[in-house]
């Protein structure tokens, strides 16, 4: 399959870290990396119109293809124009594959070589299967800039040998998802798996560069209930020894301000998470003094922003502690929304900031200053 609409630039390596910052190319857009990739799981970021994703800064949004593919369904989505019509946001779009549902929906799945047999809990209960060919149809009607294989996310703790049945299934639905894949503007990105494994991540690796030529990997697995010394441990080899340079590397479903701040010294370049817009509709905000419940009654007389160094339209704008604590209190969907813009915000700065580090060569200090100040205490 001819992706060559998909090059990635390295721009920068830091010096002292296995930092790099890059630029993806996609047919709607270029993303600098590292980036931050606001979630629309269902075809919108939660609250937020898609102008204010764009104004906030993100370059490129998530979607999933289970929930899309459950309502409104594919073909619904196609006939009304692809995925970026549909949704009304024309930049670059990341499509997920189903494979995390697989993880979330526990003893609903039921999974063998042919593909994942879904009992659609959270829609109508009816029982539906996919095949990695299914996977890919639908990716391909949706049209977004990269889609991902159909894989199995083990949770943690879990045996040896669940995980590396995973490794084996993913690696198979990989190669399944590559030749089914055809359409020459959309990247598909394979997924490194193999839990807390060392040699089933690079067993899994290897497969996937026997597969093909791949644009770029997802790195899935992580983040499932392990510490984050035990993520670490292994994530750190396995990017900045074995992945390959050249193609960008995505740590899925990772979303911790401190966690990005590492894993972008180890190499990797992307990242999504519904983190900032889900605990902020719950009434907590990142900030640079770390997480704060703004549902908290030390806020009821708060006339400050949520955080005196944002930049960002809510801390800007003239919305106090004090509103934003009555209205997420009250249950008032205005709370959330302006929770979200914030949230989203402060992640989408802390990679440019991270981006403009490793091009002045710099990024060891930013994590040094990272790691030593109030901000990450809490994460
Ligand atoms: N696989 C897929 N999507 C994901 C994950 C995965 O392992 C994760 C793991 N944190 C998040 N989203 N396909
Ligand atoms: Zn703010």
């Amino acid at each position: 399959m001819d992706q060559s609409l998909f090059t990635y630039d390295i721009v920068a390596e830091d010096p002292k870290t296995h930092a790099r910052a890059g630029v993806l190319h996609t047919p709607h857009g270029d993303i600098p990396t590292p980036i931050f990739m606001p979630v629309g799981t269902k075809a919108t970021v939660k609250g937020l119109p898609t102008e204010t994703v764009r104004e906030l800064g993100a370059k490129i949004v998530l979607a999933n293809t289970y929930h899309l593919a459950m309502r409104p369904g594919a073909d619904l989505i196609e006939e009304m124009g692809g995925l970026h019509t549909f949704m009304n946001w024309h930049g670059p779009i990341l499509t997920d594959s189903g494979g995390f549902q697989v993880f979330s929906h526990g003893d609903a799945v039921k999974l063998s070589d042919e593909g994942v047999r879904f009992i659609a809990t959270d829609y109508d209960g009816s029982h539906i299967f996919w095949s990695p060919e299914d996977n890919m149809a639908i990716a391909q009607k949706l049209g977004s800039d990269i889609c991902m294989q159909l894989d199995q996310c083990p949770g943690y703790p879990a045996e040896r040998s669940y995980v590396e049945r995973a490794v084996e299934l993913s690696s198979m639905w990989a190669e399944r998802c590559y030749r089914a894949h055809t359409r020459p503007d959309q990247a598909l990105f394979g997924i490194v798996q193999g839990g807390m494994h060392l040699d089933l991540r690079l067993r899994s690796l290897a497969h996937l560069e026997s597969v093909g030529d791949f644009p770029g990997y997802g790195i899935g697995g992580y983040s499932v209930g392990e510490d984050h010394e035990t993520m670490f441990e292994t994530l750190e080899p396995l990017v900045s020894e074995y992945m390959p340079l050249t193609k960008p590397r995505y740590l899925m479903g990772v979303g911790n301000p401190t966690t990005l701040v590492r894993a972008v010294a180890a190499g990797v370049d992307m990242f999504d998470c519904v983190l900032p817009t889900r605990t902020g509709r719950m009434g907590t905000a990142f900030s640079s003094e770390g997480r704060l419940n703004l549902r908290n009654a030390r806020f009821a007389r708060d006339a400050g922003p949520i955080d005196a160094t944002c930049s960002c339209p809510v801390c800007t704008g003239g919305y106090s502690r004090s509103l934003i604590r009555h209205l997420v209190t009250q249950k008032e969907m205005l709370g959330g929304i302006l929770l979200s813009q914030h949230n989203i915000h402060f992640l989408l700065h802390l990679m440019q900031e991270a981006r403009a580090a490793i091009i002045e060569g710099r990024y060891a200090d930013f994590v040094s200053s990272w790691m030593s100040g109030e901000g990450a205490a809490d994460y």
